[in-house]
């Protein structure tokens, strides 16, 4: 699998980059990412000012999620353990199309972040298991266990119609809670071996260490996305998802 190589450019402040909206917009499409370092501190309404140039905010009720330890052990984001590959929010029936994160503060040991090439996961897999996987739609259960999708793992792009994986390998251990509902059922072992599809080529991710300002886009259908544990607990990123909208012309 091609590793993706994060190379990082230095921008001085957020309006620098808007005035590189045509630039970021044209990586995103020839790369599915763009990973910046901005210098200056970005407010919250300066960043969502910037990522309304990019596309469309998805949930404007909660525009920012802070992932970062608190009382909420429940979903993994918000502790210092990792985070298993997945596409975010694959139970809705509409995924965000770009996922922003913005980094605040960085762990020092661990918490490295990564993206996986769905494509190049889908090479790997046989053309038994691409065609099960083609056709197959499972239901996947949300953080809070209601089934809000029905849909098959490999789909067509909506922007660029290439086949690539919408799936998450969260919650596939403790059975009914998050993820893919299968406990008794036989494609268990389909998807078993999908996840040590994706497992397997863990040496081959590259892995990214979060520093003070970095700023990355990345195309959620295209890459699934996870990270490492890490000790401390002032590890903190800014989320928002944005959708397409403003991409289709
Ligand atoms: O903490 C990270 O590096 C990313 C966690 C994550 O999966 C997310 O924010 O969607
Ligand atoms: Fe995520």
């Amino acid at each position: 699998m091609r590793k993706v190589s994060y190379s990082i450019r230095t921008i001085n402040s957020l309006g620098k980059l808007l005035e590189k909206v045509t630039y970021v917009q044209k990586t995103l499409e020839q790369n599915k990412y763009f990973l910046s370092n901005i210098e200056r501190p970005i407010a919250n309404d300066e960043l969502i000012f910037f990522l309304k140039e990019i596309g469309t905010i998805y949930n404007l009720n909660f525009p920012i999620i802070d992932v970062r330890c608190n009382d909420n052990k429940f979903l993994r984001g918000f502790t210092n353990s990792s985070v298993s590959p997945h596409t975010e929010c694959c139970h809705e029936s509409d995924i965000p199309t770009w996922i922003c994160l913005y980094c605040i503060e960085s762990s020092d040991h661990g918490g490295e972040f990564y993206l996986i090439d769905t494509s190049k996961v889908i090479k790997s897999m046989d053309s038994g298991q691409i065609e099960y996987f083609k056709h197959k739609k499972y239901e996947i259960l949300s953080p809070r266990s209601k089934t809000l999708n029905r849909d098959t793992i490999i789909r067509k792009h909506p922007l660029f119609s290439n086949d690539i994986l919408v799936y998450t390998t969260i919650g596939f251990k403790s059975e009914h809670r998050h993820g893919y509902s299968v406990k008794d059922d036989p494609s268990r072992e389909k998807l078993q071996q999908l996840n040590e599809i994706i497992m397997s080529q863990k040496k081959a991710y590259s892995f990214h260490k979060w520093r003070k300002g970095d700023l990355l886009i990345f195309d959620n259908h295209y890459f699934m996305h996870g990270r490492k544990s890490f000790k401390d607990i002032k590890r903190h990123l800014k989320h928002i998802r944005l959708s397409v909208e403003n991409l289709i012309k």
